[in-house]
């Protein structure tokens, strides 16, 4: 029998957890976990029903009993851990923003290119079975030519003064927070569905006052991105984590010639299908639901799926592709590049008002001569 893809996770805080449980339902197993501080790799370990604590990150990189390293870890540190990790010939899973600035996000895809190696972002909103049902709905011609993109994505967990958390240090976060951090979620998924790219925008960014005692933040809590795509349509998202009572909304719209498609990672279980003559709220595994959506409805249709199921399937498409499959939309390192350019165009045209190009930088990068 194969043997089952062992993981080993660096850090161990909410989103590390998520791996944990999304490498076991995906038939992996958590074979090590290092925290920041040694001292607290024992108890997170116990926490994540890990086999061991490593000793450090690098302990775990190097260990013979881990194959793909799964980086969650503060963002300053993706572009070092992973560059370590695909050294030591690891397959890797590096969270979101893959990297802070360009230049390096650019530098690590390349170095990802050149490897024999999986490189996986977690962008699992593309793994809800509607998104893929809207995409395949967008793909068969059902909307006709898109129009218009347009939707936001909206949380409330740093709405008072007082909240606090690592996000809100640029040194650790990087130079763009509230876009960085969930606005790359929503511009990856939408580029996803629809099959356009962002190729301009203008942006406006906003910073509320804290009352910490700690320094202020001097990243954006909210943005607002005007935009346009390479097939010619318009759009807009709204972007922010202090609106009260929005937990983690994310939602968009396709606008078409013939219909319009709607999610909402809120309500996940049913797509929204407008036209002129009816609206239709299509159940998840319904009948009339694309072939796109089908590898993704793990449980018959009223038995509602979610967010965690989503990190299944992507840890094992992950998996699969470790093993010489390919995945149909596996987010790789060249979307966390992608990720990095477009918000890099949002902080630029932020700062220097008017409208910025976006450069088509998420083809496969050239590997460095
Ligand atoms: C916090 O804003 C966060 O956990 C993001 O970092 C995740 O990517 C998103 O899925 C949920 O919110």
């Amino acid at each position: 029998m194969a043997r089952l893809p062992r993981s080993g996770i660096i850090g161990a805080g909410f989103i590390g957890e998520v791996h944990a449980r999304a490498v076991r339902a995906a038939g992996g197993v958590v074979a090590a976990v290092a925290e920041r501080d040694g001292k607290q790799a024992t108890p997170a370990a116990a926490r994540l029903l890990a086999q061991r604590a490593a000793a450090s990150a690098q302990d775990l990189i190097e260990a013979d009993d881990v194959d793909v390293v799964h980086i969650c870890t503060p963002n300053h540190l993706h572009v070092p851990l992973a560059e370590r990790a695909i050294a030591a010939g690891k397959h890797v899973i590096c969270e979101k923003p893959l990297a802070t600035d360009v230049a390096s996000g650019r530098a690590l895809a390349r170095l990802a290119a050149s490897a024999p190696l999986v490189t996986a972002v977690p962008f699992v909103y593309r793994f809800y079975p509607t998104v893929r049902d809207a995409r395949g709905r967008v793909r068969r011609g059902d909307a006709g030519p898109l129009r218009l993109l347009h939707g936001s994505y909206l949380q409330d967990w740093l709405s008072r003064p007082e909240d606090h958390n690592w996000r809100l240090d640029a040194a650790l976060g990087g130079g763009s927070r509230a876009f960085g951090d969930i606005g790359v979620h929503w511009c990856d998924v939408v580029e996803f569905a629809s099959g356009h790219r962002i190729t301009r925008l203008v942006a406006c960014l906003t910073t509320v006052p804290r009352t910490t005692g700690r320094p202020a933040s001097d990243t954006e809590d909210a943005a607002t991105v005007l935009f346009e795509t390479d097939q010619g349509a318009i759009g807009s998202v709204v972007v922010s984590q202090v609106s009260p009572g929005r937990k983690n909304r994310l939602w968009f719209s396709l606008d078409g010639t013939q219909s319009s498609l709607q999610f909402d990672q809120e309500l996940p279980d049913s797509l929204w299908v407008g036209g002129r003559e009816q609206n239709t709220v299509v159940p998840r595994g319904a009948e009339s639901s694309t072939g796109d959506a089908a590898p993704f409805n793990i449980i018959p249709v009223g038995h509602p799926q979610g967010y965690l199921d989503c990190f299944t399937a992507f840890v094992a498409d992950v998996y699969a592709a470790t093993a010489g499959d390919e995945p149909d939309g596996l987010p790789t390192f060249d979307d966390g590049l992608r990720a990095a350019v477009v918000t890099d165009a949002v902080l630029t045209s932020a700062a220097h008002g008017g409208w910025v190009e976006v450069p088509a930088e998420s083809q496969p990068p050239t590997p460095a001569e």
